[in-house]
């Protein structure tokens, strides 16, 4: 080859490789994505459904447990997004659950012999209900693993009270709530014996194996952080061992009245309860827990069993609460008026007496969920790999879904209660084969699939993962129905609602000591943990109660002490307290956990552990040379320039903030609280500086000085994040 032709060769192919490269970063169209990634339009259109735009929100919260993880997952539909985990039956360190006192003092409640159980079997959720409707206040879960249930306040998505089932060795891990929230129920699952005694499994099983429903009776404090579950108040209904299995409530015709499957020799039974008539029913004590008899709620025509004809998975009760629906091979429709007016018999009751309709939807109907339509549900057929729509007065079927894998467990929104919606439908795959994602590894996490039921044409849109879970069912709810907090009352013990007798606010901070006792109060606040200085005694037992100052939103610090294992999350207002024993002498650097603002880093302390044995060296006065105290007058007066300097830029934003009348947007209020709450903890330190100036102990002067524009600074920073927010408000507002 020519030098020549090779020198035009190498340009042509720079100019094409410009070219193409030019080329590779145009803007794509729709069209050349499609084509790409192989996409058709269904699948277009299924993206689109789910896809959250900037600006926007899902329609609903939903709430899952995690099974033995002992969390339950918040996220959002239709964008199934995660939004939270929330610590439940077991601890969770991203928000100090079980780590700082207040929330360890809810799960030690839910112990019988201080053993803390640090994981749960968490699976079918319900949540509160007025009038049959949810009202977003509350959610339930029950542990099945170790006999718990657990309230979360939905304000502020926090586990608020933990409780141990005493009678119950073995519970269904699922809850249900009566429709104005009476009662939260709660069965046992395996027969066991109530009195911690072993028992023979062939000779005593009838006489010593017990099952049982309990009541927890719910009352409703002044606010949703002082309602609770009350213990004394509660009642079991103790019943033959049988196995007891998935239960639901009565709702409106069927008001007080619940309905669950129970299973024993091989023979399968819907037990029916006429809860409100235990009220009325003799009482004893066992493990110091209200109980009634089987016989007695038997001769009051209190409970019943229904006799069924195969086994089944699942009973709910439908919207209006006339029927309710067994999930068995057949899907039995029962009447409710028929099925009370036939409790209280000795022999089961015959099936066919009390049922309404049967209909043939497929192989092992898993589930049950309702929808808005008239008298209209889905089933899952976990056999056949199908979803089908049926009407449960007609008994006809109306239309179904082919899936790619065997479904489980749904959920429509709202569907528990009295309104269901009809947009979606959950879908649990417990069989994940993975059909478009990657192997992780043995343990896979669970999948719910988002099913489009709007129209006749159901379509799968969406495959969530849900990590760290074993995924039963799921409760949601319309997001505008729950009225989350942004920020709690200044120093409030989040699992109480009370102020907390700890609550330390700025300047107030202290240490106090009592024998080897050591409480730190202190404060949290962008930038600054105070105080900065902790000194302590090898041997010492010591408590940090901190209060996060904060006003502004989603401004949470963490706290953690270097290699001591003392962990805590607090939330704006928040106050929670961490104790441990100083065991190991060192300097144990303290910080804030959590990335809360540039200055994030500037978050931190130090505690110093002195070894036993250890003596003070005695400090001596220092004193200065006539040049070395003049060179520290110099260095004040500098500052005070600085610091007028300072002062008029934090005046300027001052009056442009009055002007624009800061107090009308509450977000921006809140940061001009805490703008005033670090000027505020610069008093002492003007005072000192003037003080020690007026003294002539100009290092002490300028020491201070340098303090006191330190608290300026922050101020003006603050001030500057409120403007710019207030600029920003006020411009759209033009
Ligand atoms: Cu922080």
């Amino acid at each position: 080859m020519k030098k020549s032709n090779w020198f035009i060769m190498v340009v042509a192919g720079i100019v094409s490789l410009a070219l193409f490269a030019t080329d590779t970063f145009a803007q794509q169209t729709l069209e050349d994505v499609k084509t790409a990634r192989g996409l058709n339009d269904q699948d277009v259109l299924a993206a689109v459904k789910t896809f959250m735009p900037r600006g926007g929100r899902d329609e609903y919260f939903s709430i899952v447990g995690t099974g033995n993880s002992g969390t339950m997952i918040v996220y959002g539909m239709p964008s199934m997004r995660i939004y939270k985990y929330v610590g439940v039956f077991s601890p969770e360190p991203w928000q100090g659950y079980g780590f700082d006192d207040e929330s360890s003092l809810v799960l030690k409640k839910s112990s019988m012999d201080n053993r803390i159980s640090t994981y749960g079997d968490m699976r079918f959720p319900a949540f509160s209900e007025k009038d049959g409707n949810y009202d977003g206040h509350f959610a339930f879960f029950s542990d099945g693993a170790n006999s718990r249930i657990a309230l979360m306040g939905l304000d502020d998505f926090e586990t608020k009270q933990v409780l141990s089932n005493p009678l119950f060795i073995s519970t269904y891990p699922g809850v249900a709530v009566t429709q104005n929230t009476e009662y939260i129920i709660q069965s046992s699952q395996y027969p066991a014996p109530w009195d911690y005694k072993t028992a023979d499994v062939s000779t005593e099983f009838d006489d010593k194996f017990k099952s049982g429903v309990t009541f927890w009776k719910f009352v409703e404090g002044e606010n949703v952080h002082k309602s609770r579950m009350i213990k004394e108040k509660s009642v079991t209904l103790e019943l033959p061992p049988y196995t007891l299995d998935y239960f639901d409530t009565g709702k409106k015709a069927s008001d007080g009245l619940m309905v669950g499957l129970a299973e024993k020799d091989g023979k399968n039974f819907v037990y029916v309860i006429d809860y409100n008539k235990l009220s009325t029913l003799t009482t004893k004590k066992i493990n110091d827990f209200n109980v009634v008899s089987f016989d007695e709620a038997k001769k009051n025509s209190a409970v019943g069993f229904i006799a069924l004809p195969s086994s089944a998975n699942t009973v709910k009760v439908t919207p209006d609460g006339k029927y309710f629906v067994v999930g068995a091979d057949n899907t039995l429709v029962f009447d409710f008026a028929k099925a009370k007016d036939a409790l209280g018999k000795d022999t089961p009751i015959d099936a066919a007496s009390v049922q309404k309709t049967s209909i043939a939807i497929g192989k092992d109907v898993i589930d049950i969920a309702f929808d808005q339509r008239e008298n209209t549900a889905f089933a899952s057929s976990h056999g056949d790999s199908k979803i089908v729509r049926f009407n449960y007065e007609s008994g006809k079927t109306e239309s179904e879904l082919k899936l790619s894998f065997k479904p489980s467990f749904l959920m429509t929104p709202q569907g528990m209660s009295a309104s269901p919606h009809s947009n979606y439908l959950t879908v649990v795959d417990k069989e994940g084969l993975y059909d478009n994602y990657p192997d992780v590894g043995p343990v896979r996490p669970s999948f719910q699939h988002l099913i489009d039921i709007s129209s006749d044409e159901m379509a799968d849109i969406y495959t969530m993962s849900l990590p760290q879970a074993n995924v039963y069912g799921s409760v949601a709810v319309l997001r505008t129905t729950i009225k989350p907090i942004i920020r709690y009352p200044l120093g409030t013990n989040t699992r109480t609602g009370e102020i907390s007798r700890y609550k330390t606010v700025a300047g107030q901070e202290k240490i106090e000591r009592e024998g080897n006792r050591v409480h730190i109060f202190g404060t949290l606040i962008r930038s600054h943990i105070t105080p900065e200085i902790v000194t302590v005694n090898e041997g010492d037992v010591v408590t940090f109660h901190l209060t996060n100052l904060e006003r502004a939103e989603d401004e949470t610090h963490g706290f953690t002490v270097d290699t001591y294992g003392v962990h805590g999350s607090f939330e704006p207002g928040k106050t929670a307290s961490v104790t441990f024993t100083a065991d190991r002498p060192g300097v144990f650097p303290y910080y804030c956990t959590e990335f809360c603002s540039a200055l994030h880093l500037e978050m931190e302390g130090i505690l110093l552990i002195r070894p036993k044995g250890y003596v003070d060296v005695e400090q001596k006065d220092v004193v200065l040379t006539e040049e070395e105290l003049a060179e520290y007058k110099k260095l004040y007066e500098e500052k005070l320039v600085v610091i007028d300097d300072t002062q008029e830029i934090i005046n300027g934003v001052v009056t442009w903030l009055k002007e624009n009348n800061f107090q009308d947007y509450p977000y921006v209020a809140a940061l001009v609280d805490d703008a005033f709450d670090q000027l505020d903890q610069a008093k002492t330190s003007k005072e000192n500086h003037e003080r020690y100036a007026k003294e002539g102990k100009y290092k002490d002067a300028f020491l201070w000085a340098e303090q006191y524009w330190q608290y300026q600074v922050k101020t003006a920073d603050v001030g500057l994040r409120a403007k710019k927010l207030l600029s920003e408000k006020v411009d759209v507002e033009e």
